[in-house]
């Protein structure tokens, strides 16, 4: 993956964390996507994200599969660790690091094509599994990597650059990942960084697997009238559902929207998601409803965000697998190999 070293000139008066850390210690190489592209801003949102949760870099396992978004994870976090995979498999490098370690955050960044087509298979078993990340799709309706093919999220009636019209039916990965159980789906827009920055911290505190579609336009492949992946459709029809805030749990829990029309839920850690409503109809607790809701508005060609469904509690893969709780590579030798006479003992079930 492309990366160009970014010039890195701390200010004396920059905000530090609770680390001691700036913002600039969050951010990666020089982005080499196109001038106004989505991903950017979403990248902006994943490094204030971090920063404000005071999460130690080193920390952080950033995966990927192929794509413009895929790059991304280059963008931010320069001294996380990260892999970079093949094109739609970045789930299963995703579950075997988060098997091997639970001590890390563990955020994958991936495209409508990298998730619903290539890596639909892959994707699917990873929200099954409540594989305990961040999953942040990067949607734009198209392959922007590859010169603008549809994806398998592109809208039926959407013009190509040269102007064939795209005929299959959209993959909605909102409303898949419900329907396949997910513990915590939601949506955002690029151009709405005060929505998506508590998004993604509440999601990188779930326990479990966090679904974050995030719409994101291609400035140079599928930003015209045609695309409700188009910036401009994006502004007009979107409509938030869910206030979502994200309160740490080092912090005094305010009563900033303390007027009945508030969910504060609890995360494992202690820290609260808090859910304003503001759509009256709206229940983030109920999966039937919140699906028949979503479907509800898309059809009326509206897109709903926020934070759409949440279930705190749900054994997550370590909990169903009974994986150990030190990361592997802290285990001693004889713990990983028990020698001879456990492999023969072992074996001898079998014969
Ligand atoms: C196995 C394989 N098939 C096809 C490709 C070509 N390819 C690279 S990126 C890409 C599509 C990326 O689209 P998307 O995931 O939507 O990301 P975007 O570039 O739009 O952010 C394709 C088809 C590949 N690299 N590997
Ligand atoms: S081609 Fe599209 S997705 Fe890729 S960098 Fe350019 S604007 Fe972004």
């Amino acid at each position: 993956m492309t990366s160009i070293a970014k010039p890195k000139i701390v200010h004396a008066g920059l905000r530090r964390n609770g680390l001691g850390l700036t913002i600039r210690d969050y951010e990666g190489g020089m982005s080499t996507l196109c001038a106004g592209c989505g991903h950017d801003s979403i990248t902006a949102a994943i490094v204030q994200a971090f920063f404000e949760l005071d999460v130690p870099p080193h920390r952080v396992a950033k995966m990927s599969g192929i794509g413009c978004s895929s790059k991304t994870p280059a963008y931010f976090l320069g001294a996380s660790h990260g892999f970079n995979a093949v094109h739609g498999r970045m789930p299963s490098i995703a579950t075997g690091a988060c098997a091997a370690n639970r001590e890390l955050y563990l955020i994958g960044v991936s495209g409508d094509g990298d998730s619903l087509s290539i890596g639909l298979g892959q994707f699917a078993h990873a929200v099954r599994r409540n594989l305990d990340m961040l999953y942040v799709i990067e949607n734009n309706g198209v392959y922007g990597l590859t010169k603008g093919q549809f994806s398998a999220s592109a809208d039926v009636g959407s013009k190509a650059k040269r102007g064939e019209e795209n005929r299959q039916p959209p993959i909605d990965p909102v409303q898949m990942a419900m329907a396949l159980g997910g513990t915590f789906v939601a949506r955002g827009f690029s151009g709405d960084k005060e929505q998506l920055v508590p998004l993604i911290k509440a999601g990188l505190q779930h326990r479990g697997f966090a679904l974050l579609d995030v719409l994101s336009p291609c400035v140079t492949f599928n930003d015209h009238e045609d695309s409700t992946k188009s910036y401009a459709y994006t502004r007009a029809y979107r409509r938030a559902v869910v206030h979502a805030d994200f309160i740490p749990s080092r912090q005094p829990i305010t009563a900033e929207y303390a007027e009945g029309e508030v969910l504060s839920v609890e995360l494992h850690d202690g820290s609260r998601v808090l859910l304003r409503k503001v759509s009256k109809d709206y229940n983030p607790n109920n999966r039937g409803a919140a699906i028949d809701y979503i479907r509800a508005r898309h059809r009326a060609g509206e897109i709903v965000t926020g934070l759409l469904y949440m279930a705190e509690g749900d054994p997550d893969l370590h909990g169903v697998n009974k994986t150990v709780a030190t990361p592997l590579n802290e285990l001693p030798f004889d713990m990983l190999c028990p020698g001879r006479d456990a492999l023969a003992a072992l074996q001898s079930r079998f014969r």
